[in-house]
Formats: C-alpha cells, structure tokens, sequence
C-alpha cells in the first residue's frame, strides 16, 4: 500500500501523540518535522525514524513541498493561521491543522477561505466527537430509542492540571471557550445539529492564568432544544471528567446519560428501566492514561481524513464545518462581553 508523506509543522507536547496515532493507520509516513527549538524536533525525529527537521518553515517547504501528500500542523494557535497559509502558497492541497482553528474568529474566516479559494482541502483536527463513547451515544440516539430529544446538558467539569502540559495555556487571553469549548459545542453539534440562538456567561476563578476557565452557555436548537454546556478547569467534583464529556439527553420516551466522570458508562432509561454499558477503550502504551480516550480518538479523526485525502469518503470536521464550531465560540464571548443573547443569524 503506497503511504502517503507528510511533514509535521510544530513538534511540542500534543504532536508526539498525534504522531503515534498514524502508524496505527499504517497509510501515512512523516518525512520531515519543523520547530522553532530545533532540538524538540530533533529529538521527537529520533523517535519517529525521521530524517528531515528544520527550524526554518521555508526551507522545509523548498525542500519537501513537491513530496508532500500533506502537512499536520501542531503549532500554537497563534501561529496557525501562518502556516496553513505558508503551506498554500507552497502549493501544498491537504491540510490538517490542530484546533482551535485560530485565536479569533476572523482569522478562523480568513483560513478558509484562503484554503477554498486555492483548491486546498483543509480539515481540523477536532477530535472529541471521535472520541469512542460519544460515536456510541450518537448511534443511540439515531436509533430513535430514547426518541425525540427535548431537552440536553453537556459537560466538562475538571480540575486536572492542565497547565502543567501546556504552560501556554495560562497566557491566552481567551482560554476555556477556544481551549476546551472548540470541543464541547462541537459535540453539541455533532450530536445535536445547529444553535440558532445562545447565551453565554464567563468567570476566571483561578487567578494565575490569563483568560477565563469557566463559561456556561445555554443555547437553543435549529430543532427549538435548549441546550445547556458548561465547561470549567476550575472544578474540584466527585467525579473528574478529564479528558472527556458528561451528558444528559432527555427524550420523549426515555433518557440517556454518558458518566459520570471518566466511566465511559452510557446508560439509556426508558419505561422499561436502565440498562448500562461500558465503552471499553483500547490500551495503546504510546497513550497517556490520563488522556486516553482523547488520544484514542485521535486515530479515529486521522482515519476519517486520511480516507478523505485518499477520496474515500468525506471529512466530517472539514474547515468549513469547523467553521460553525468557530462561530459558536466566539458568538458566546460576544454574549458574555454584551450580556445579551446572540442570534447567530447575525454572528458573522
Ligand atoms: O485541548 C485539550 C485537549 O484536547 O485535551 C486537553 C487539552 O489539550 C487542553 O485542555
């Protein structure tokens, strides 16, 4: 089976396991690694059998555009945008870019539509929705047995120190909203469809980090659901939900809840009473056990799109799909900053 080549742009904490997630495929082969401390790349090379590592982003692009199948970049935030936009001009037409898709909402317009208006296929690599519990709640509710759902409440409630990883994290401006609700109101989405309206609320409890790690967001359905997400780092609970979600959906003839915390339990009650099960989530030793499911999913996001790349099938968390994602972040911190509802209709 040919492998197809890729460079990977940014090599700090999340790019060793995104890496691991693609010799699980076996379709894809990484050729050459840029950072901007040469050494990490140098040293994440030696791990991965790599020959090429560069501190210089255009002479990787001189040197490998034309043998590359596609770029993953694993950059910060900030720099997204960057090199989505180096990697078009390289002429390069497949890319995956880390979430969230930039620190700002024009920005996040602006990448794609750079990405469209050159033929460049961009996908984000927006992994919990992959996650294999939440895959497991979606065919639930697609079966039609808890039947239609009214009303629904997703969660992410954690004091894991998050900060300890990903020192940067504490100097965004705008933290839990892009940081972890790029996340949970895509999984509103994935399982739910589109908001028409929300309302969004923000608080910093924790006083050594730059940006807000607490928002609850209330929004309303295309469908007329409300639906409530909240998201905190902040939260000292029974039941940590690191690095997952919590879910309560209630329906017309029954409910389904997903937890608590790290349990991976999905319970469906009906009139006939509860039945649970267990997701079980494969070990792979390359994965963190404190993020296992997280990193599991990652394989799963990278078959998706490697099949899209190979014209397989298409990519669920495209650049323009991720889009909406994007809209719904940063038409909450509108709403937190102006107290009002926001109707998204008018978010653009
Ligand atoms: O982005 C988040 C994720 O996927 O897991 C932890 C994280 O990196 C920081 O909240």
């Amino acid at each position: 089976m040919k492998k197809l080549k890729f460079a990977v742009i940014g090599t700090g904490f999340w790019s060793f396991y995104q890496l691991k997630g693609w010799p699980e495929l076996e379709g894809a082969i990484p050729i050459a690694f840029y950072n901007k401390t040469l050494s990490k790349a140098e040293s994440l090379a030696k791990n991965f059998g790599v020959k090429h590592v560069y501190d210089d982003i255009d002479t990787l692009l001189d040197n490998h555009a034309h043998e590359l199948d596609f770029v993953d970049i694993i950059t910060d935030v900030d720099t997204h945008y960057k090199f989505v936009e180096m990697a078009v001009d390289a002429g390069i037409k497949e890319i995956i870019c880390q979430k969230p898709m930039a620190s700002d909402w024009e920005t996040a317009k602006k990448m794609v539509e750079k990405c469209r208006d050159a033929g460049a296929s961009l996908y984000i690599h927006e992994n919990f929705r992959w996650q294999a519990p939440l895959r497991r709640v979606k065919e639930i509710l697609d079966s039609g047995i808890i039947g239609n759902p009214f009303k629904a409440r997703v969660s992410f409630l954690s004091g894991f120190p998050v900060f300890d990883n990903q020192p940067f994290l504490r100097e965004l401006p705008h933290f839990i909203l892009t940081d972890m609700g790029s996340h949970v109101l895509d999984i509103c989405r994935f399982l739910f469809g589109e908001a028409t309206k929300l309302w969004c609320q923000c608080k910093t409890v924790n006083r050594e980090i730059r940006g807000e790690d607490v928002a609850v967001v209330m929004m309303e359905m295309a469908n007329g659901m409300p639906l409530y997400a909240e998201m905190s780092y902040a939260s000292i609970v029974e039941h940590d939900m690191f690095s997952t979600v919590n879910l309560l959906v209630e329906g017309e003839k029954g409910s389904l809840a997903l937890g608590p915390g790290r349990s991976f339990a999905v319970s469906v009650t009906t009139a006939e009473g509860t039945r649970t099960e267990k997701i079980e989530i494969p070990y792979y030793d390359w994965a963190d056990p404190d993020y296992i499911v997280n990193h599991e999913s990652g394989i799963h996001i990278n078959r998706n799109i490697l099949d899209a790349i190979m014209g397989k099938g298409r990519a669920e968390n495209s650049g323009e799909d991720n889009l909406e994602t994007v809209r719904l972040i940063w038409a909450s911190y509108e709403s937190a900053r102006r107290g009002k509802l926001i109707d998204l209709k008018e978010f653009d």
